[in-house]
């Protein structure tokens, strides 16, 4: 059965395969299967069960979509897509993830060298014939080489961006949840672990009927090709060729065995030896009781199994987030007691955030504080592009206007602090939009990089701090600007920086699109060693987006960040102390 999110998925699909049979996103066709997929996510009921007709009123949705979506609906695929997707192979789609290798130039290399795959083009830059094709040199086809070893796209080692794994991992396992007879399921592994890029899904499911849990499995949607059918494993692989794993067990083993699974393995190992000092051993079944020498088998009492933290509480620690679980440390602290690390109820305000005043935006100033409000926010920046960025920025005047409009709808929130705020452009040099007395107007800033990204990293190192320390500047955006495993982000002295945050008091966002949550964990746990502020924030362009709080939480877990210095817990008056005292840093 399908549902509005594999009509997503589908138009998603669509998307590229189409931009790569036009040669450009920016095609007719392309933009039209763009616009269908944001209305559709703005409209939010269910569309499966809607006619073609009634499909065609959904804002963006022509009659060829339309049909499309019946057609998936009624009959599990559409032929559109099967055709382009014979045509355009998932490892021939993967080559359009590399920098430099837009959809013509792309067409262009297949055309030209008979190139297929990763295998083929790295083939062709080892043997010098990228540089000869039109419109490409030595540079281009050096920044491609590049790319190719950044993305981590070759060999058997290769690894999905976490933004790729994630919608397919929370839609399995909402599929499984429905299923009759599952009690609970749970992605594990490296996902659960908010690991940035993945290398298989392991999913647990809780159930009393594995047989006809895998028979779900095997006949899902996703399903390319089987790898694994057993009564209580199936292993499958999906188009793009990301392998997924799931395991059904006993409910009251279901702790056990997403602690298992979640690993890390090093983790785990830590976990073991505790068990053993204690004459206890832990598998994915549970934590088993063996100081009595003459019990075997089954007949060892089980210590806990059911839930992760009755025997996390059994081994006499904390119990530790799942992002933590690297063994860089976290078991021993749990020994002594945990600070008390950042989690989702702890926010209650977005600070980088976008309305349609944004050329990116897509929803309204109206719509994008509703859903603040209903998310139970105390305190929202709305952080609109500065006018230094191409199309998406607004003007000085723009932008006055904007706070006229933010203030009238802050009329209807009496509960909710709504700030004018602005979204700046750190430029090559580290200078930002406007001039200096128009910036100090704003009620809360965001600085971020949006340009520049292959400059020298002591250029780069220059510039943030030199945007750090203007006094107009409150946090610092998206910090290297990378997208997960398409774009690195700009390359700097981490330490230099973090000492500019810490002496201006100025804090670093961990950013929770999924393609960028940046700054990475490995930052933040140095930004909290440096003591650091911290602000988790969605970048939300639309209504839809603000789930991605709960990834920048965890991506700040994952970094050991403690509650009280990630700056969007704090109370608005203690918020707005700081803020005000801002220009005052030097
Ligand atoms: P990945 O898939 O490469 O991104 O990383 P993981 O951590 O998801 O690793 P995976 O899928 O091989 O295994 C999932 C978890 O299962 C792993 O984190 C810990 C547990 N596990 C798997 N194999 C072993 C093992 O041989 N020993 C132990 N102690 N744990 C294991
Ligand atoms: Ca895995
Ligand atoms: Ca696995
Ligand atoms: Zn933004």
């Amino acid at each position: 059965m399908a549902t509005n999110r594999d009509v997503l998925a589908m138009l998603s699909e669509l998307v590229t395969l189409t931009t790569l049979e036009e040669g450009s996103p920016q095609s007719f066709k392309v933009r039209a299967y763009e616009n269908a997929k944001l209305g559709i996510e703005e409209h939010g009921d269910d569309v499966t069960g809607l006619k073609v007709s009634e499909l065609t009123k959904i804002k963006g949705v022509g009659k060829a979509t339309a049909t499309k979506i019946r057609e998936l609906v009624d009959g599990g695929s559409v032929e559109k897509i099967e055709k382009l997707r014979k045509k355009y192979p998932p490892e021939f789609v993967e080559l359009s993830r590399i920098p430099g290798l837009g959809p013509k130039t792309l067409m262009m290399v297949r055309k030209e060298l008979g190139i297929e795959n990763v295998e083929d083009l790295k083939a062709a830059i080892a043997d010098e014939k990228i540089r000869d094709l039109k419109g490409m040199g030595e540079k281009s086809e050096a920044k491609i080489a590049k790319a190719i070893d950044r993305l981590g796209l070759t060999g058997k080692d290769r690894r999905t961006p976490i933004a790729d794994a994630m919608p397919l991992a929370e839609r399995l396992v909402d599929d499984l949840k429905a299923v009759k007879g599952v009690v609970d399921a749970k992605y594990c592994g490296s996902l659960r672990r908010m690991s940035e890029t993945i290398g298989d899904i392991d999913i647990t499911v809780a159930a009393t009927n594995a047989k006809a849990v895998m028979k779900v499995v095997v006949e899902h949607g996703e399903v390319d090709d089987i790898v694994v059918n057993g009564e209580t494993k199936t292993s499958f692989l999906t188009r793009t060729g990301l392998q997924v794993d799931v395991r059904v067990v006993e409910p009251d083993q279901f702790g056990a065995a997403t602690l298992y699974f979640t690993g890390s393995k090093a983790h785990n190992i830590k976990l073991r030896q505790r068990a053993l000092d204690r004459n206890m051993t832990l598998n994915e079944y549970g934590l088993i009781d063996t100081s009595d020498e003459t019990l075997e088998g089954d007949d060892r009492p089980i210590v806990a199994s059911r839930t992760e933290e009755e025997i996390y509480q059994a081994l006499d620690l904390e119990y530790i987030p799942a992002p933590l679980r690297e063994s860089t440390g976290e078991v021993e602290a749990a020994a002594d007691g945990l600070p008390e690390f950042i989690q989702r109820e702890h926010i209650h305000a977005d600070l980088h955030y976008h309305t349609a005043r944004s050329g990116d935006g897509r929803s309204s100033v109206e719509d994008m504080v509703k859903v603040a409000s209903e998310a139970g926010y105390d305190f929202l920046a709305i952080t609109d592009h500065g006018v230094d960025l191409a199309i998406n920025g607004s003007t000085a005047e723009e932008m006055l206007e904007h706070r006229e409009h933010i203030s009238q709808v802050q009329a209807d929130y009496p509960d909710m602090l709504l700030m004018w705020g602005c979204e700046l452009n750190i430029d090559g040099k580290g200078g930002l939009d406007y001039d200096d007395d128009f910036r100090a107007l704003f009620d809360y800033t965001v600085a971020s990089v949006h340009s520049h990204y292959d400059q020298e990293p002591n250029a780069q190192t220059d510039r943030l701090i030199a945007a750090i320390s203007d006094p107009t500047v409150n946090s610092i955006g998206h910090l290297s600007g990378r997208y997960i495993g398409r774009r690195p982000g700009i390359e700097f002295d981490v330490d230099a920086v973090l000492d500019a945050l810490k002496h201006f008091d100025v804090a670093l966002e961990v950013n929770g699109a999924l393609q960028r949550l940046d700054a990475a964990s490995d930052v933040v746990r140095r930004a909290v060693e440096h003591e650091v502020k911290l602000v988790i924030n969605t970048d939300s362009h639309h209504t839809s987006e603000l789930g991605r709080m709960e990834y920048g939480v965890q991506t700040a877990q994952r970094g050991w960040a403690p509650k009280e210095l990630v700056i969007n817990t704090w109370d608005r008056k203690d918020f707005l102390a700081w803020v005000e005292a801002r220009p005052t840093r030097t």
